[in-house]
């Protein structure tokens, strides 16, 4: 394990990216809790100015369309990571200050449903089980999505544990290919978060939950961080595995970047070079996991539970914890077995090479856990959580792999779920859903359906110095 190594690359990369390309304000994505409420505030306005515009129709119907093509394939990174950015620009359309927060779920792992982000104030929680599962709290709730069919935006939890920082550390170090990392992480952690918080984000039409964009920032900022752990530059131009959509066809870094008509792979591998301009800011959790493996690597590792944990309080930023508020149960980490089917079957996952990746991370929590003293540092966040009245969502104990209450698609697309189609009050059609939102002061201004947007928008990527978040209020 040698995770000092990391930040040598991560310092060393920082200083010649500059000389490397043309990307000298990069975007800084940061994590959604270190944004003030003030921040929030500005960023929930532009999500819902985004919605009113009806461009989440658009970006949904780009995702729903390609589902097949950039989900269970070696392009399901290059791919997100451009369809993010999207996002992202049109974001910036109407807040040229503003960059895509991520969530890092890694920090929630040990019981999701505890995680501020399911506040009123954040990102709104579960859905509304007697009223369809519609969002009932939030600066998102009552939004009603057009794609595919008339529906409000819904979640159903069925929470899970996610994975701690440490087994991602983990994962990203026993990686040496790209599509070994590829693989472990789409398998398994990226859809724990999407099926364990149900309705829309367990389906092709995902991109209607405005915390589809968080959690892709996040496994967007996964790879990156693998890229960065790679010697000088190289992994920055690896791109490699089979397509098992087109007859188990060797990629390469010059193939066309599925669904946009003028890109390859190749323009979107360096989020800081190309017509990409953007990096990550790091966080708390990923920070404190790197510097406790490292004491474990140099053989000083902490000499009570106590140690450790008061280690982990100060790089969370927390007082002390008490992690006895926790029952030896609730300090386990477990990292799940499988998906559900109808999951694999969407996402073109081969449920035996799940399995495969599910066992793997078991055997790095068993390995990790045997270590003296070690705690990770999700754990010490739950106990933060209980003891500081973080409000659990409700609902959230799920019994795993309960399907979501959906239709599969009939003739029109076999690639995707569609949702209830019980009639929102007050709505009969997705078209009448957008004239709604037209007729309350939308442009009605479409974004292209697919294509290559960067280059109109190339200059806002190079001319916008968003560095400064604070000069803007
Ligand atoms: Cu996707």
């Amino acid at each position: 394990m040698k995770f000092h190594l990391t930040n040598v690359f991560l310092l060393l990369s920082l200083i010649i990216a500059p000389v490397l390309g043309k990307c000298k304000h990069p975007d800084v994505r940061r994590e959604f809790r270190n944004l003030s409420s003030k921040e929030r505030h500005r960023y929930a306005k532009a999500v819902n100015e985004v919605y009113r515009r009806g461009w989440v129709d658009n970006l949904t119907q780009n995702h729903f369309t390609s589902g097949r093509h950039v989900h269970g394939v070696p392009a399901f990174f290059p791919w997100h990571r451009q369809f993010i950015r999207d996002y992202e620009s049109l974001l910036q359309k109407i807040d040229p200050g503003l960059t895509l927060p991520y969530w890092d779920w890694t920090l929630d792992s040990c019981d999701p449903s505890y995680s501020k982000i399911f506040n009123d104030d954040y990102m709104g929680g579960n859905g509304d089980p007697n009223s369809n599962y519609c969002l009932q709290d939030g600066p998102y709730k009552g939004w009603q999505m057009g794609i595919v069919d008339p529906h409000c935006l819904q979640r159903q939890f069925n929470m899970t544990q996610y994975w701690g920082p440490e087994v991602l550390l983990e994962v990203q170090n026993n990686s040496t290919v790209y599509s070994e990392l590829h693989n472990r992480i789409e398998d398994t952690v990226h859809a724990a978060v999407h099926t364990s918080i149900g309705g829309d984000m367990a389906q092709m039409i995902s991109p209607n939950d405005p915390i589809f964009f968080l959690h892709h920032a996040m496994v967007d900022k996964l790879w990156y961080d693998w890229q960065l752990m790679g010697k000088g530059r190289s992994r920055f131009r690896e791109y490699n595995g089979v397509d098992s959509t087109r007859n188990n066809v060797t990629v390469k870094p010059s193939d066309p970047l599925p669904e946009y008509q003028f890109l390859r792979i190749e323009d979107v591998l360096d989020p800081r070079g190309g017509h990409l301009c953007y990096d990550y800011e790091e966080n708390a959790a990923r920070r404190s996991a790197i510097k406790l493996l490292n004491l474990y690597e140099n053989n000083t590792p902490p000499r009570s539970l106590d140690e450790t944990a008061h280690i982990i309080s100060n790089d969370l930023g927390y007082p002390d914890v008490d992690i006895n508020v926790l029952s030896p149960e609730e300090r386990e980490m477990k990292v799940g077995s499988g998906n559900p089917d109808w999951w694999n079957r969407m996402n073109n996952l081969d449920s035996d090479r799940v399995h495969r990746h599910y066992l793997e991370a078991s055997d790095i929590v068993g390995r990790l856990s045997k270590l003296p003293n070690f705690l990770s540092p999700a754990v010490v966040q739950l106990a933060y959580a209980k003891s500081h009245g973080f409000e659990r969502q409700s609902g959230s104990a799920g019994s795993g792999g309960v399907p979501p209450p959906f239709q599969r698609a009939t003739p029109v697309v076999d690639s995707a779920f569609i949702p209830v189609t019980t009639p929102v009050p007050g709505q009969t059609s997705g078209s009448s859903a957008t004239r709604a939102r037209a007729a309350a002061g939308g442009s009605g201004v479409a974004t292209p359906a697919n294509g290559n947007r960067s280059d109109s928008w190339s200059d806002d990527f190079f001319n916008d110095d968003n560095d400064d978040f604070e000069d803007i209020f």
